[in-house]
């Protein structure tokens, strides 16, 4: 790939992710939603606001452009987790009011006092949080990673400094994993979505996942519609109960990255992250260029993605 090619896709990965989240969160757990909805919000004018999503999958994406800065680019120094711990605590700290979970409001308060992340995590959900919040920022991790093992290896990093369990780490993993692939892929040629989902399930070692997969698979090959894909994926803020239908919003408008967010937000409930997730996806294989312009321009985060996009590739 060149670099033209490269700094378009990083562009429509960052940029595609924070379109999903600004255009889904207005419609959070609404029903009933119409693609004139979105469009009407997409084509409106003000700045778009973002919520955490793009709030933290900005740290990572400074983290990784700091750390890779000057540096032989090694997977092993790509995420220090202690600093990254802080880091992410320290946004949540200085701009609480980006709808945050409650699991991870806690921790982050913990970080800031003085727990270590390990034990700050622990003490919210002995088990771990479940949540989507590790795949919904972990996409800047496939600009990073040389292939499936290192992108793997990097989005478990993200991850676990706020979530412990497994489930929540199979969702960063599917998601960093196919937005990798989503890079690799020329958007000019066919995308053979059962081709696709077979290798993110090979990244992806759980049973229930797997049974996701398999409905992704053939939800994808047919002409399914939103309330069908949330009815037999899920749609709430769990990583299974999310990531699947990202994969699927994408799959189905692999190169109209406007559909597959007005497809994540369509099918209702946790829609800024399923939106964010499915934008980072479809931003990523077809690009900058395929992203609705007066929409970006109008994203309120839109130097430092083009910043971090640029870094990064
Ligand atoms: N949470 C929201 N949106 C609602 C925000 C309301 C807010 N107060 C407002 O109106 O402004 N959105 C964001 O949260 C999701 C990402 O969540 P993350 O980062 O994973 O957080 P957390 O707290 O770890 O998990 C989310 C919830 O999942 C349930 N949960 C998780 N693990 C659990 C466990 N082991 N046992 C029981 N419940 C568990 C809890 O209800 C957590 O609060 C994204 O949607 C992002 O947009
Ligand atoms: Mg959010
Ligand atoms: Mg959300």
């Amino acid at each position: 790939m060149d670099h033209t090619s490269r700094i378009d896709k990083a562009r429509g990965l960052l940029f595609g992710l924070a379109l999903g989240d600004c255009l889904g969160a207005p419609f959070e757990g609404k029903e009933g939603v119409t693609d004139s909805d979105i469009v009407a919000a997409q084509n409106g004018t003000g700045a778009l606001r973002h919520t955490d999503d793009t709030a933290l999958a900005l740290v990572l994406a400074r983290h990784l452009a700091h750390r890779l800065g000057g540096r032989p680019r090694k997977v092993d120094g790509c995420i220090d987790a202690d600093v990254l711990a802080r880091e992410f605590a320290e946004a949540w700290q200085a701009e609480p009011w980006r709808g945050y979970g409650g699991g991870v409001t806690k921790s982050f308060g913990l970080i800031v006092a003085g727990t270590h992340w390990r034990n700050a995590i622990r003490a919210v959900f002995p088990d771990g949080s479940f949540g989507n919040g590790g795949a919904m920022r972990v996409a800047p991790v496939a600009l990073v990673g040389a292939g499936v093992r290192e992108v793997t290896e990097l989005a478990r990093r993200s991850a676990e400094v706020t979530h412990a369990h497994d489930d929540a780490l199979h969702g960063a993993v599917c998601q960093a994993v196919a937005a990798h692939l989503a890079i690799q892929l020329d958007p000019a040629q066919p995308l053979s979505a059962g081709a696709f989902v077979e290798t993110v399930r090979d990244a992806v070692p759980s049973t229930l996942w797997a049974k996701k997969f398999d409905i992704v698979a053939e939800l994808a090959e047919r002409d399914t519609d939103p309330a069908e894909a949330s009815a037999a994926l899920g749609n709430d803020v769990s990583a299974p109960g999310s990531v699947p239908l990202a994969l699927l919003s994408f799959l189905r408008h692999p190169r109209r990255p406007d559909a597959a967010i007005r497809f994540a937000i369509r099918a209702g409930g946790d829609t800024d992250t399923v939106a964010a997730m499915a934008g980072a996806l479809a931003g990523a294989h077809s690009g900058y260029a395929a992203l609705p312009t007066p929409a970006v321009s109008r994203l309120e985060a839109a130097k430092q993605l083009h910043l971090y996009a640029e870094h990064l590739a």
